[in-house]
């Protein structure tokens, strides 16, 4: 028996463990109290590891498809030759376009599979490249672009006197934007912060374990913050409360959104949003003093309407009450393996991700955004004939089936599609409809670094970690699924530095060490100084520079069209409770999303351990709201939207706002992305569809 060090990547939270090991398996995790960011924290999911690994129906080795649907094992090089031959058809006949990869969750749980995904496709020279994050929070990535960023960076966690949860509840997700909640033993820090001081404001139409900490809660009806949130900035800007000096200097737009926002009244927004004017003024106030804080959602919001329009008011607020770190000021989330980008008191102006000049949508109008297309799209860019039809899907860690917005579609295309290949840890629902499905190594069989959760250490945090056991011989790393491809269709595959080596197959860590080249300290440094585990790196301590003499860039408020959609939002009809009528949709309630505490997303619902806490998919709901649609605690129900109908089972919860159904994704049968139509009421920019505060109608449901 054997202890070693390593970092748990069930989710992307990557907390420090000490791994038990017995002929070649591990046995037992535990946190590593002496950790200097985790302090020993672990959540339930990542104590399952070991289970995972050893699963009796994890993957093994490839399987490919036989003519009646079901899989045989088939060996890693026969499965590579056979996709090879196949995409090399595709591409010659109907060009690079026609081959698309999608990175689902699991792609960002491996510092080496997207980086190198993305690599195989700029060699390939196909767009078709998409990744979970254009059906999650979109926004987030893409929407500085049309505002600008702050090069000192923005205030940190630790020193923050408020922060502002939007729809986001990181004590279950482990998941909160840089300056928010860090994700790490997160109940305890809250509670740490508030003893010194912290005030906590949340915003969500469910009191979350987060929304039961805060000094205000605001429960605000679903789909409703874009107005919540211009209430909020116009009585900060009308009692100027906002930071006029950073705003003088490097804000432009104030004067416009200021104008844009004069509808919004603390009446108008209490009745529309459903939160008492009172709270809404006490939460402006509150988040104006400051001095230091942070504002920032989750996928609450962003799933709902006009998610990049509540995303710039976010912004918006921060900005305004200038937020971010100033000259010589220590700059937090230094991020040591990342490109090392300068840090300085001036403003990176707007540069568009989206629009003119880059690579359009065949669907909706939509545009390429950075470097990746629209996930949302994706099914009807592989069912809509003509030039760029999408014929080969590469799904890594994804699991489109239940993760995509309107389920039936996405059947649909995955059933049309040529040639699909997915890598997964079991024979997931969309796994089940592949021609190919690769068997990848999990975390502990694989070498890695702390590259995709350092946008959370304030410090300058990094650690490598050498894979724990021996994998089986025909489980790979996602990045070799993309070299061995490359390899057979003679293409490239381009990394920050440089093509990685095409005539030997590299090691792991000279893949990662080619992904993190011009970081801030070289990752061989951080192999050998994080063998005992994680370390703060003093030398990567980054201070906040003076801004360039000639440097006049201005963080803009108001980018083309948000002005116009804000009137938009003010002139939308409302009923008499004042709820948004949306056209055809004749619903009592909104069903918004939310996570569980012992699944991740569609992952872990066959682990013993944490199907004990609950398997069924509840649709949760105010006990009010119950009796008087005259239904029982945990009787069956259809949930109906405009789009389809899924049958669920009630659960009563004085935690949701009446009016609201609470319900999660990712479990198969009942899945909410049936309800959910990808084509109205989708984000104009981001092409995110409405998977939060979807009409709906429930009631009971009998068996004929
Ligand atoms: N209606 C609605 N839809 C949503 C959401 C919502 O809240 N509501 N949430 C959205 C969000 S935020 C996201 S991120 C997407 C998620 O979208 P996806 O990533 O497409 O869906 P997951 O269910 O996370 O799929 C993860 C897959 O990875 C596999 N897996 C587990 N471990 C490993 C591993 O180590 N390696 C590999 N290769 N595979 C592994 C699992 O078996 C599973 O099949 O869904 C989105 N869709
Ligand atoms: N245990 C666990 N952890 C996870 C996951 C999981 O499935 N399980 N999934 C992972 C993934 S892929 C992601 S992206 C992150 C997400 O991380 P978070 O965004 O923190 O996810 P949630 O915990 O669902 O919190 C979203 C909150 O938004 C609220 N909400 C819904 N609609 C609205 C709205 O219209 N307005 C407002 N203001 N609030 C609204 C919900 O009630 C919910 O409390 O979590 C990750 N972590
Ligand atoms: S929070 Fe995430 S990284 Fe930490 S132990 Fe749980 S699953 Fe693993
Ligand atoms: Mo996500």
């Amino acid at each position: 028996m054997e202890m070693k060090k390593t970092f748990c990547r069930f989710c992307h939270a990557n907390c420090a463990l000490e791994v038990q090991i017995q002929d070649n398996r591990v046995t037992q995790v535990f946190g590593d109290a002496q950790d200097p960011v985790f302090g020993g924290y672990t959540c339930l999911k990542g104590r399952e590891l070991p289970r995972q690994a050893a699963h009796p129906q994890r993957l093994r080795a490839a399987q490919r498809r036989n003519p009646d649907g079901s899989h045989s094992p088939i060996g890693n090089e026969a499965a590579f030759d056979e996709i090879a031959v196949q995409l090399r058809h595709l591409i010659d006949r109907y060009g690079a376009r026609a081959v698309a990869t999608y990175n689902g969750t699991y792609a960002f749980q491996n510092s080496s599979a997207l980086p190198v995904a993305a690599g195989f496709h700029k060699g390939l020279g196909s767009p078709s490249f998409y990744t979970s994050v254009t059906i999650d929070q979109p926004a987030k990535v893409y929407g500085w672009s049309r505002v600008g960023a702050w090069l000192g960076g923005s205030h940190g966690f630790s020193s923050a006197d408020v922060v502002m949860m939007i729809g986001n509840n990181p004590l279950t997700s482990h998941y909160a934007p840089p300056g928010s909640l860090p994700p790490f033993s997160p109940s305890r820090r809250l509670r740490d912060a508030k003893a010194r001081g912290l005030k906590v404001i949340c915003i969500d139409p469910r009191a979350s374990s987060a929304a039961k900490l805060a000094d205000i809660h605001l429960q605000v009806r679903p789909g409703e913050d874009p107005t919540l949130l211009a209430g909020m900035l116009k009585i900060i800007l009308d009692e100027q409360l906002h930071d006029r000096e950073f705003c003088k200097h490097h804000v432009r737009g104030l004067s416009e959104l200021h104008a844009s926002i004069q509808d919004y009244t603390p009446h108008y927004v209490s009745a529309r949003a459903a939160v008492p004017a009172a709270d809404l003024v006490a939460a402006a106030r509150l988040f104006a003093r400051g001095p230091r804080g942070i504002a920032a959602s989750g996928t609450g919001p962003e799933m709902s309407p006009r998610g990049t329009l509540t995303e710039h008011l976010i912004q918006a607020l921060n900005i305004v009450c200038g937020r971010f770190c100033r000259e010589g000021e220590i700059s937090p989330v230094p991020r040591v393996l990342s490109p090392a980008a300068p840090r300085m008191a001036q403003v990176l102006p707007p540069a568009p991700l989206w629009g003119e000049g880059f690579h359009k949508a065949r669907v909706r109008n939509l545009t390429m955004l950075g470097e990746e297309m629209p996930a949302a799209t994706l099914a009807d860019e592989i069912l809509t004939p003509g030039e760029g039809k999408i014929r080969a899907l590469l799904c890594i860690g994804g699991n489109p089936l239940t993760a995509w917005p309107n389920q039936e579609k996405t059947e649909r295309a995955l059933r049309a599609l040529d040639l699909l290949v997915c890598i997964d840890i079991k024979m997931s629902d969309t796994a089940r409809l592949a021609h190919f499905v690769m068997a990848p190594q999990v975390s502990v069989e694989r070498a890695d670094a702390t590259l995709l959760s350092e946008w959370w250490y304030e410090e300058p945090y990094a650690r490598y970690t050498e894979a724990m056991v021996e994998p089986a011989p025909e489980m790979i790393n996602e990045w070799e699924f993309f070299w061995e491809i490359a390899r057979r269709l003679g293409t490239p595959i381009r990394t920050a530095g440089g093509d990685l080596p095409a005539d030997r197959k590299p090691s792991t860590f000279e893949v990662l060490d080619k992904i993190t080249h011009g970081c801030r300290v070289p990752l061989a440094r951080v192999r050998e100084q994080t063998r005992d585990g994680g370390k703060i790196f003093d030398e990567a301590v980054v201070r906040v520079q003076a801004g360039a003499p000639a440097a006049d860039g201005r963080l803009d408020l108001a980018p083309a069209g948000v002005a116009d959609e804000i009137r938009a939002v003010r002139a939308e009809p409302l009923d008499a409770q004042g709820r948004r009528i949306d056209a055809g949709a004749n619903y009592t309630h909104l069903l918004v999303s939310r996570r569980t505490r012992q699944f991740f997303n569609s992952t872990g619902h066959d682990l013993p351990a944490l199907r004990e806490l609950g398997t069924v998919n509840y649709a949760y709901m105010h006990p009010h709201d119950l009796a008087e649609l005259g239904l029982e605690d945990e009787c069956p129900v259809e949930i109906r939207s405009p789009k389809a109908s899924i049958r669920s089972c009630v659960k009563a919860s004085l935690d949701i706002k009446r009016g609201v159904v609470s319900m999660a994704h990712g479990f198969g049968a009942a899945s909410t992305n049936r309800l959910v139509d990808d084509e109205i009421n989708f984000d104009p920019i981001t092409g995110q569809c409405r998977q939060s505060a979807i009409p709906v109608t429930v009631t009971r449901f009998v068996t004929a």
